[in-house]
């Protein structure tokens, strides 16, 4: 008798085993199969944190579909290095394509002072792909090969995508990458995140050993005047529309310009808010003071339309106007 129960808790926790095994080989995310014509759909966080942590999917398709807001939490790179004791690469490179969709991930963190390759993915092999992509972390900290985007895009695609955010490492350190390696490639891409470490350090990438172009990187925001691969340019001039529309950028189904002379190309379908008005991309001080400068005015509808200040379309600029802006206060 005890024989027999022994035997059925040891087959339920048998079955138990095997359903947790397969749930750590393939992820599951909010749909899709994980190929080209049906590519996983990354709609969550808790999507992202998945691909995190399942190595087996990192050569498949995936699609972004909204932008994601981490909250400024702490995550691990995609892709990342398994041994920090051993020099090189050891764990799984990157193989799958990553559609940004025009999307953007935004406030998380990436510390990890001891450890190389370091970004929001590890390494970028051979077939990998990651485009149509905004990244903003709020900070990224590595040793060697570090990057907003990627540590070290060893043999990988890289294009219409931008990084934000400082980026902080010892060697080999990009606002957008660390290395671009071999055949890796990187096109119609920009960085504007303070950049700092030791040894080949650059705006865009530290170290570039093959083909980057029509990339630019912020020389001001960055605090860096070189960089390998890219060109670089004053802030004016990469909230300027002709830089990239001369260098190929594709701003009908790739980026927009919400507005010229004051921000940095978008990508395409980052959501946008109507209290959004002034300045950079989001909602903040900036549109809450440019609302103040233009407070009062009436006939709006006209030529300038109280430059873009009567929110509502009321006709004037008063409280319906600052409910917009209250209502989506802070949000990116
Ligand atoms: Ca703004
Ligand atoms: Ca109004």
């Amino acid at each position: 008798m005890n024989v027999q129960i022994n035997k059925s808790i040891l087959a339920v926790v048998f079955c138990w085993g095997l359903s947790l095994s397969a749930l750590t080989q393939a992820g599951t995310y909010s749909g899709g199969g994980g190929t080209e014509a049906n590519p996983y759909q990354i709609s969550a966080v808790n999507d992202w944190m998945e691909l995190i942590g399942t190595s087996a999917d990192w050569k498949k398709h995936f699609i972004l579909t909204a932008d994601l807001d981490f909250g400024g939490v702490a995550i691990t790179p995609v892709a990342r290095d398994t041994n920090p004791s051993s020099s090189g690469f050891q764990g799984t490179a990157f193989t799958g394509v990553f559609d940004g969709g025009g999307h953007v991930l935004r406030n998380f963190v990436i510390n990890r002072p001891a450890r190389d390759y370091v970004g929001l993915f590890g390494q970028v092999g051979s077939g990998g792909q990651v485009r149509n992509l905004g990244v903003e972390p709020l900070r990224v900290t590595g040793r060697l090969y570090v990057g907003g985007l990627c540590g070290y895009n060893k043999e990988g695609t890289i294009t219409s995508c931008y990084a934000t955010g400082a980026v902080n490492g010892y060697w080999n350190v990009g606002g957008l990458c660390g290395e671009n390696y071999s055949s890796g490639k990187i096109t119609s891409c920009y960085a504007t995140g303070a950049v700092s470490g030791t040894e080949s350090v650059g705006g865009l990438c530290g170290v570039n050993w093959s083909t980057i172009s029509g990339s630019f990187w912020d020389i001001q925001t960055s605090g860096m005047t070189t960089s390998a691969g890219g060109t670089g340019k004053t802030t004016a001039e990469m909230q300027t529309l002709s830089t990239f529309t001369s260098a190929g950028w594709d701003f009908s189904t790739v980026w927009k310009m919400l507005r010229e002379n004051e921000d940095y190309p978008r990508l395409i379908w980052q959501e946008e808010f109507a209290g959004d008005i002034a300045g950079l991309y989001g909602v903040d001080l900036i549109d809450l003071s440019y609302l103040s400068r233009h407070w009062g005015l009436v006939d709006c509808g006209g030529a300038d339309d109280c430059g873009r200040a009567d929110i509502d379309s009321s006709g004037d600029v008063g409280i319906g106007d600052l409910l917009h802006i209250a209502n989506d206060w802070l949000k990116r």
